[in-house]
């Protein structure tokens, strides 16, 4: 499938390969998220390997090395975990056959049109792709760094101008991202006071991985103030975060502290449980 050399995986152990994360901070990455949250929600151990798209076997990431398997795309990674046996959060969670494609449906939607728009609203704005820079890029030495930061800014901003969504103005783009996440909350909110998961089932479906992943990658980075201060507005949406974070991503103490701030500033989130 692809000139990537698989690494020394023992069975059933699973390698990502995805940008490098900061300490207690989540990846710049939606889709690298996403396949940590399928991971994470459904207990199966990986290993990290830090990498950069040009390396990537579709010039993108993440991908993963599973005995010896390299598989890149997060939903063909997502097909294989299940294929494998490894996993399958859509059964666990015993989802009926119009939720499974309830899912795929809002996969889709957030994948290819809201994701795109949220980095659109990251690296069309001079002030917000400063911030954006200087969180993933700053501890490099200038000398990678500059030429990075110019590699990426013109790659992002031709798929977003071919995408089509780089074609909008900032305003429009706030339409398309303001409805997004008000349908979102709508979607979310429960019938009693305690945060559920999208399908209201005990455990995460497949589609929980996918807006964990958005939620966690908008509140992750200051790079899309837009975005984020819908989100810890939202009782709703920021109650479903902080379940995610809180049960499955401790580690990302400065996102908790934020979502705690927010909290003492527009009230409590639903109850977690
Ligand atoms: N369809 C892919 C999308 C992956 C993707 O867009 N990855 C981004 C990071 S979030 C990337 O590697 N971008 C680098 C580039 O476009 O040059 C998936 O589901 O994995």
């Amino acid at each position: 499938m692809s000139a990537v050399k698989p690494v020394d995986n023992k069975p059933g152990e699973v390698t990502l390969f995805a940008f490098e994360k900061h300490e207690g901070i989540p990846t710049a990455s939606g889709f690298c998220q996403k396949i940590e949250c399928y991971l994470r929600f459904a207990g199966v151990e990986y290993a990290q390997q830090d990498t950069l798209p040009f390396k990537a076997p579709k010039k993108k990431l993440p991908y993963v090395d599973i005995d010896g398997i390299i598989i890149p795309d997060s939903q063909f990674i997502v097909r294989y975990i299940k294929e494998k046996g490894l996993a399958d959060l859509d059964k666990s969670a015993g989802l009926t056959r119009l939720q499974v494609v309830e899912g795929v449906a809002y996969r889709g939607y957030w994948e290819e049109a809201i994701y795109p728009a949220i980095v659109r609203s990251r690296w069309f704005d001079k002030e917000n792709e400063a911030v954006v820079a200087r969180e993933v890029f700053g501890d490099l030495p200038f000398f990678i760094r500059i030429p990075l930061h110019w590699w990426f800014r013109r790659s992002l901003t031709n798929s977003l101008v071919a995408q089509g969504v780089g074609r909008h103005s900032d305003a429009e783009a706030e339409v398309i991202l303001r409805k997004a996440l008000e349908s979102l909350e709508i979607r979310l909110t429960p019938t009693g006071t305690t945060t559920e998961w999208f399908h209201k089932t005990a455990t995460p479906a497949d589609i929980d991985a996918v807006i964990s992943a958005m939620l966690i990658n908008i509140c992750g980075t200051n790079s899309n103030p837009f975005c984020k201060k819908i989100v810890l507005q939202s009782k709703v949406l920021c109650g479903y975060t902080k379940r995610a974070v809180e049960g499955f991503f401790p580690e990302f103490e400065t996102l908790l502290k934020e979502i705690k701030e927010a909290e003492g500033k527009y009230g409590p989130v639903l109850e977690v449980l």
